[in-house]
C-alpha cells in the first residue's frame, strides 16, 4: 500500500479528511470523510462546536484506517483568526468563539484610534474586527476570567493538533492571521501584546510549515484502530496558505500572476518574498499573511461566496428552490443593474441575507433584486466587480501589472462567476485546482517526509 498523507481541512461550513499519495509524479486524492461545521448561538455568543468537530475528525481518521491506507502523517488546516485557550493542565477553557460574533464590533477604531498606519507598518495585517487581536481585546475589556487562568493560546489548527499530540505550539501561517505578529521578523509583536494587556506566556513557540508537531497520542491511535506511529505535521495550517501553496506554475512570470482563493471568503492577491508595509497598501486594505516557506501572501480578504451560501441555506430552510445548478442558470439569464458592496458590514452575519441585500439596494437607490436569478446575479456581478477593484489596486502597488488570474478552491466551480470575473478583468482567468487546500496541505507533509524535494518539483504535476 502506498504512503498516504491525511489532510484534515476545516472550513466554515464543513470539514473533511482527504487522503493523498504520490505515485510516479501524480498526486492521487480521495475524500475519505466529510462532516458539517456550524455556528452555534448560545447565551451571549456565537461559538464553534469544537467537541463535535474533534470527534468528527477522529471519525474521519478512523475511516481512513479502515480503508487500509498506510498513513505516514496528518496535517491540519482551518480558517483563520479563531482560537481556544488551555489551562496549565491542558484543559480547554471554553468553546472557541466564532469570528462572526459581534463582540468585536467597533473595537479596531477604539483600540487604534487613527493610528492604523503605524501599526500596519509592523503587523502588515488588514485591520479587521474579526482578527484575534480584537477578540482578545474584547475578552480583556469584559473581564473574561479565562484570560486569568489560561496557559496557552492555540489557534484552531494548533488546538486540534494539540489534542492529537499533547504538544502545544503555534504554526506561523495561522499565527500571522492574528494581527499579533511582526510581519518582517515573523515573530510575536511583544510591544503590541504588552499594550493589549494579555499575558505574554499565552503565545508559544512559532513553528514553520513542515515541522513535526508531535506523534499521534497512543490512546487516540488505539481509538481509531491504528497500530503504527504517525506524525502530526505543521502544514500551512491557515487554509488559504495551503491553497496558495498548490497554485500551478504557469508560463507567465510569477510576479504577474494573481491568485483568488475562492470559497466562503475570496482571498485575492499575490505571493511575495517580503511584506509591503506602506501606507498605500494599508489604505487599500491589503494584508501580508504568512505563507509556506516564509513567503508572504499579500492579499485582500473579500467577502466571498458567503452571501450566496447564506441565501441558499435560507431558501433551503424555507423549502424553496436552492439547487446550485438551478440558481446559476437562473442568474445566467437574469438581468439586474444592482451592485452591492460585498464587504459592507450588513452582510457579515445578518439574520436574513435576502433582506440584507434588499435593505442595501434600497439605501443606495438601486432596484431591489426580486427573483432568485436576479438576487444571485446581483451577488455574482458584485463579486466580479470587487475583484476588478482588487486587481486595479494590486496594479498600483506592484512594480508590474497583473497579467493573469488563477482561481483556486471550491468557488472556481462557479462558471458564471468565473466568466463575469474574466469579463470584468480583461485578462486570462484560469480555474483550478478545486482541491487546492488539500493539495497544499499534503504537499507540505510529503516534503517534510522527504518523499519529494520541493514545491517546484511538485508544481510540475499539479
Ligand atoms: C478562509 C479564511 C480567510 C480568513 C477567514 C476568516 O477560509 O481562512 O483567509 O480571512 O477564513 O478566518
Amino acid at each position: 500500500m502506498m504512503n498516504t498523507y491525511l489532510a484534515v481541512d476545516f472550513g466554515g461550513g464543513s470539514g473533511r479528511v482527504m487522503a493523498g499519495s504520490i505515485c510516479q509524479g501524480t498526486l492521487k486524492l480521495e475524500e475519505v470523510y466529510r462532516f458539517p461545521n456550524r455556528q452555534v448561538r448560545m447565551g451571549n455568543h456565537v461559538y464553534w462546536d469544537f467537541l463535535a468537530l474533534f470527534d468528527e475528525m477522529k471519525n474521519g481518521l478512523r475511516q481512513a484506517v479502515r480503508k487500509g491506507y498506510h498513513i505516514r502523517s496528518i496535517g491540519i488546516d482551518t480558517w483563520g483568526v479563531d482560537f481556544g485557550l488551555i489551562d496549565r493542565n491542558g484543559n480547554l477553557l471554553g468553546n472557541p468563539v466564532c469570528y462572526r460574533d459581534p463582540r468585536t464590533d467597533g473595537l479596531p477604531e477604539e483600540f487604534f484610534g487613527d493610528n492604523f498606519v503605524r501599526h500596519y507598518s509592523e503587523a502588515g495585517i488588514q485591520v479587521m474586527s474579526i482578527n484575534t487581536l480584537f477578540q482578545l481585546y474584547s475578552m480583556k475589556k469584559s473581564g473574561d476570567t479565562q484570560l486569568e487562568v489560561a496557559d496557552r493560546l492555540l489557534f484552531m489548527p494548533d488546538l486540534f493538533s494539540y489534542f492529537l499530540t499533547g504538544v502545544a505550539n503555534n504554526e506561523y501561517c495561522i499565527a500571522s492571521t492574528s494581527e499579533l505578529l511582526d510581519a518582517r521578523s515573523r515573530t510575536w509583536n511583544q510591544p503590541l501584546i504588552h499594550r493589549l494587556g494579555v499575558p505574554a506566556h499565552l503565545f508559544g513557540d512559532i513553528v514553520m510549515p513542515g515541522t513535526v508537531r508531535g506523534k499521534l497520542k497512543r490512546e487516540i491511535a488505539e481509538e481509531i484502530g491504528l497500530t503504527d506511529e504517525v506524525d502530526v505535521i505543521a502544514v500551512g495550517s491557515h487554509d488559504t496558505a495551503s491553497a496558495v501553496y498548490a497554485i500551478p506554475s504557469t508560463q507567465v512570470d510569477k510576479s504577474r500572476c494573481a491568485f483568488l482563493s475562492s470559497g466562503t471568503w475570496s482571498l485575492l492577491g499575490v505571493e511575495l518574498d517580503e511584506p509591503i508595509l506602506t501606507e498605500e497598501a494599508c489604505r487599500a486594505g491589503f494584508t501580508n499573511e504568512g505563507g509556506v516557506g516564509g513567503k508572504i501572501r499579500f492579499l485582500q480578504n473579500i467577502t466571498g461566496l458567503w452571501i450566496l451560501q447564506r441565501l441558499m441555506a435560507q431558501w433551503k430552510e424555507r423549502g424553496e428552490r436552492c439547487e446550485y445548478d438551478f440558481l446559476l442558470s437562473a442568474a445566467e439569464s437574469a438581468d439586474t443593474p444592482s451592485v452591492i458592496d460585498v464587504d459592507d458590514k450588513i452582510f457579515q452575519n445578518p439574520v436574513d441575507m435576502e433582506d440584507a441585500i434588499a435593505e442595501y439596494c434600497e439605501a443606495h437607490g438601486q432596484p431591489i433584486p426580486e427573483t432568485y436569478g436576479e438576487v444571485v446575479r446581483c451577488v455574482l456581478q458584485s463579486l466580479a466587480l470587487r475583484y476588478k477593484q482588487g486587481i486595479d489596486q494590486l496594479n498600483r502597488l506592484l512594480p508590474a501589472p497583473i497579467e493573469q488570474l488563477n482561481i483556486i478552491g471550491g468557488g472556481c466551480r462557479n462558471s458564471l462567476l468565473n466568466r463575469l470575473t474574466a469579463e470584468a478583468l480583461g485578462i486570462p482567468v484560469y480555474a483550478g485546482p478545486v482541491e487546492a487546500t488539500a493539495i497544499g496541505n499534503i504537499l507540505v507533509q510529503a516534503i517534510a517526509k522527504g518523499e519529494i524535494g520541493s514545491r517546484e518539483e511538485i508544481k510540475e504535476f499539479i
